[in-house]
This record gives structure tokens, sequence and C-alpha cells, in this order.
């Protein structure tokens, strides 16, 4: 059954150039849009990549086991009340900002470090995800860059790095 399934999905994609699904994960290519609805994805560690112009509608629907989760500029994520748990790096690069209805959460796995990168604002409160990283400020478990509440970058800048060096 899995092979029928992959089979299906690999003609799919070829057919329809979308999405990528494989033993890499899932690339969601321009033009391309993969719609959960309230389905379930185990990922197996692998990535999830959404290239500018390809698009993800999680409604309620979840994906776990995920390892790097990725937006590129010009990406599209619909979050509703969609649940993603990842253990590497979300890196949102687009102009996703989360709903108040969806979940992210990291786990530890997959020989990979929980790290948050992106010039995105993914809480929307003003401040890129890269600067507010995954540090938890207030400890309320919401990690700064999903916490609207926090505005504090936790970014050092190279210049003040080097300051310190020549101070030193
Ligand atoms: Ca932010
Ligand atoms: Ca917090």
């Amino acid at each position: 059954m899995k092979h029928l399934l992959a089979a299906t999905l690999f003609l799919a994609t070829l057919l329809c150039g979308i999405p990528v699904w494989g033993a890499g994960g899932i690339v969601v290519m321009n033009g391309g849009e993969v719609v959960l609805n309230s389905q379930a994805i185990r990922m197996g560690c692998t990535d999830v990549v959404v290239k500018k112009g390809g698009s993800i509608d999680m409604g309620s629907g979840t994906i776990t086991q995920c390892r790097h989760f990725t937006l590129n500029s010009g990406a599209s994520l619909t979050d509703a009340t969609g649940t993603l748990s990842l253990s590497g790096t979300w890196k949102n690069n687009s102009s996703f900002v989360q709903g108040p209805g969806s979940t992210v959460t990291f786990f530890s796995g997959c020989g990979v470090s929980n790290h948050v990168t992106g010039t995105g604002d993914t809480d929307g409160d003003g401040v890129m995800d890269y600067r507010e990283s995954i540090i938890d400020s207030n400890s309320d478990g919401l990690p700064d860059f999903l916490d609207p509440a926090i505005t504090v970058a936790n970014f050092t800048s190279p210049t003040s790095v080097y300051l310190m060096l020549l101070l030193d």
C-alpha cells in the first residue's frame, strides 16, 4: 500500500509538477499547493520546503516528525487550526504571520537542534524571527519568535561583538 501511495504521488508529481514528495521530504514548487484538510503527515525526520509561489493549507491537519520547515520568500502558508511539530530549524522568509488557531511546537530528535532563522515575522510583532530566536524570555512556554508579548531582539549584531573584542 505504501509503495502504491508513493508511486501515485510520484506520478502526480510528474504530471502536475507539484508537490515533490519523497524520501527527502516535501518541496512545494512555484504553483504547487498542498491542502491537508484534516489529514496527518508524519515526516519521519525529513524536511518541508515551500518555495516562492508554492502554498500549504494546513486546515485542521497536522505535520509531525518534521526536521526543518522552510518558507521561502513568496511562499504561502495558511495555518488555520493546523499543528506543526519540528525538531530542527524554522525558517520563515515569507510574509506568513501565525494566526490564533494554529500550533507550532519543537521536539528533540532527528539528530538536529531546535533553531529559528529567517527574516519573516511569524508572531507579527514587528521583530524578525532571526532576531527574536527560540529563546523563551518570559518563560511562558512560547519561544520569543512565536510570542507577540516579547519584542526584544536576542540577536547580537556582529558590530557589537567586534567592539567587545576591541574593548577587551
Ligand atoms: Ca516577531
Ligand atoms: Ca515566551
